[in-house]
């Protein structure tokens, strides 16, 4: 009997992480369900018949006990797990803020990374997504500390590519500008609502979690010598991070 395709989704408690869960496990895979928040993906576990498994990637101990759950063999790793916390410029920075973005954006991907490395490799055939964004492509006012730690994301998963250049396994970026999520926004302006809406305010069609799900289904069951290296995806009404059509 061949074995069910597994998959590893990081911060699959909410936005883009429960739509790829939801996608993979769609596409076929069993799908184990990491984030923090142990209701939330217990129900989206049972809801696509994965497994929930509770972890703070910016834990060791924590990643070890998700590594323990997956075993000896991987296909796929989707490092979503990430944030943006503040939004004040340089100037009046939060330090823990900023320690936090860089936590979760880089330490993180790069411990979950280096714990499930073994079992992709075993897979044959494995693949690494990380969750980038366009805030690793370019700079704005009062982004420092969340675009600092998303060109970080950029250039590990670069560095992993030249790293890993002979071993079977895909290394890729998807670099989303504007979705509009229940949390990222929100998460951002620390519960300002108002601040939170203001971002998508008269954009008829931001990206939703479930476009970026489906180009990240896309992407990681192209065959194993297709290597989808980067894929910036924003809406049609984001012509560049600062150029945003609005309505109204
Ligand atoms: C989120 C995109 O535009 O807020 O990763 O930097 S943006």
């Amino acid at each position: 009997m061949s074995h069910p395709r597994t998959a590893v989704v990081t911060g699959a408690s909410s936005g883009i992480g429960a739509a790829t869960a939801r996608r993979l496990a769609a596409e076929g895979f069993h799908v184990f369900c990491a984030a923090r928040r142990r209701d939330r993906i217990e129900a989206l576990a049972a809801e696509i018949g994965g497994t929930p498994v509770e972890c703070d990637v910016t834990s060791a101990e924590s990643v070890a006990g998700l590594a323990a759950a997956v075993g000896e063999r991987l296909d796929v790793l989707v490092n979503d797990a990430g944030g943006a916390f503040g939004s004040g410029p340089v100037a009046e920075a939060d330090t823990e803020d900023w320690r936090r973005m860089y936590e979760v954006n880089v330490i993180g991907l790069m411990q979950v990374t280096r714990a499930l490395l073994p079992a992709l490799l075993a897979s044959g055939a494995g693949a690494i997504l990380n969750v980038g964004s366009t805030a690793g492509r370019t700079a704005y006012e009062g982004g420092a500390g969340y675009t600092a730690a998303k060109h970080g994301t950029k250039v590990v998963t670069e560095t992993l590519r030249l790293e890993l250049w002979d071993q079977p396994v895909r290394v890729m970026e998807i670099a989303p500008g504007m979705v509009k999520t229940d949390e990222f926004a929100l998460v951002r302006f620390e519960g300002d609502r108002e601040r939170a809406d203001a971002v998508y305010a008269g954009v008829a069609e931001p990206l939703t979690a479930e476009d970026i799900a489906d180009a990240i289904g896309w992407m990681v069951t192209r065959p194993p010598h297709v290597n989808i290296d980067e894929l910036v995806i924003k809406p049609r009404a984001q012509a560049a991070q600062h150029k945003v059509h609005r309505q109204g």
